[in-house]
């Protein structure tokens, strides 16, 4: 690890901008600009933690549990979901893809007065057939600065069109579930997970007193999560999305994960930014499909 550490240092890494470290057992980017911070595993290209300028609590959560090199993928932060959200319709491909515990390779930085950028790659043109029949290649682009863009982009590097779907699967560290409010779905369609994936239509704010599973669905729109507790406003703004997904696991299935941490439920929600459900992205050979998620927090006096 130590020479990957002094490679990546000594080829990209941006004094007082971008370093590369060893962090939670795994090759880490901390990359920062104008105090706001963000840390970024190799493995999974997986967002592990920000923290804007201003703030002292972290905006996204991360299980205490977490450790790289695992062959899991982390609990928590921005796991990247491709290319397939969700289980898989044929047993033994996994849940979400196979690209968010995989090791990525650092192919770009860059840092402005405005921001600091770290650009990752997995390189999914040779992958096995019966995995996954396409050719790919993903490139994962993350910005801090005034606000946290993550971009997710795929090229379509062979001769088919690719069916696709996909998330940033955000979960945002919040005071206690039960005492916040998201707002920007009302009366949007969404699939029920819980409920055999019935559609249904959501009526006002969306507020916590059990296991929330939702795919909302034909949704551009920006999502707000207010957090009295923590007195702040999260927005997640997003492009290339017509699906987000909110999630939170309540008590039962928040134990039976084993990795929340006690309580663990109560500290997390999940506002993910996807192409998922009835929203597939199909990719024309030599097309490219951007999916960017951009958070923004507001602390209140
Ligand atoms: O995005 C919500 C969801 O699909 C839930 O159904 C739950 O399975 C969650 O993702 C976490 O999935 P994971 O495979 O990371 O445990």
């Amino acid at each position: 690890m130590l020479e990957d550490l002094q490679r990546l240092n000594r080829t990209h890494a941006v004094p007082g901008a971008l370093s590369f470290e060893e962090g939670f057992g795994g090759v880490v980017a901390r990359l920062g600009s104008a105090g706001s911070e963000a840390v970024v595993a190799l493995q999974g290209g997986q967002v592990l933690s920000y923290v804007p300028a201003g703030s002292t609590t972290g905006v996204l959560w991360l299980s205490p549990a977490a450790k790289l090199g695992t062959g899991k993928a982390v609990r928590g932060g921005i796991p990247v979901c491709w290319p397939w959200f969700g289980p898989h319709a044929e047993p033994g491909k996994p849940a979400h893809g196979f690209v968010r515990a995989a090791p990525w390779t650092v192919t770009g930085a860059a840092a402005s007065q405005e921001q600091t950028q770290l650009t990752l790659a997995f390189d999914a043109t040779a992958v096995a057939s019966e995995l996954w029949p396409y050719q790919a290649q993903l490139m994962l682009t993350v910005a801090v600065g005034r606000s946290l863009k993550v971009t997710l982009t795929t090229a379509n590097a062979g001769s088919c069109a690719i069916p696709l779907t996909e998330a940033l699967h955000s979960y945002f560290a919040i005071g206690d579930i039960a005492e916040i409010g998201v707002s920007g779905l009302e009366a949007r369609p969404y699939i029920d997970q819980l409920d055999a994936g019935r559609q249904k239509r959501q009526a006002g704010g969306i507020h916590f007193s059990s296991e929330v599973d939702r795919i909302y669905f034909d949704t551009t729109d920006t999502v707000t999560i207010d957090d009295p507790s923590l007195k702040r406003t999260i927005g997640v703004a997003k492009a290339g999305s017509r699906s987000t997904v909110i999630w939170n696991p309540w008590i039962e299935k928040g134990e039976r994960l084993g990795d929340l941490g006690p309580e663990g439920y109560r500290r997390m929600v999940c506002v993910e930014t996807c192409n998922a459900g009835p929203d597939i992205v199909t990719l024309a050979p030599g097309e490219r499909h951007s999916l960017v998620q951009e958070i923004f927090v507001n602390n209140r006096a």
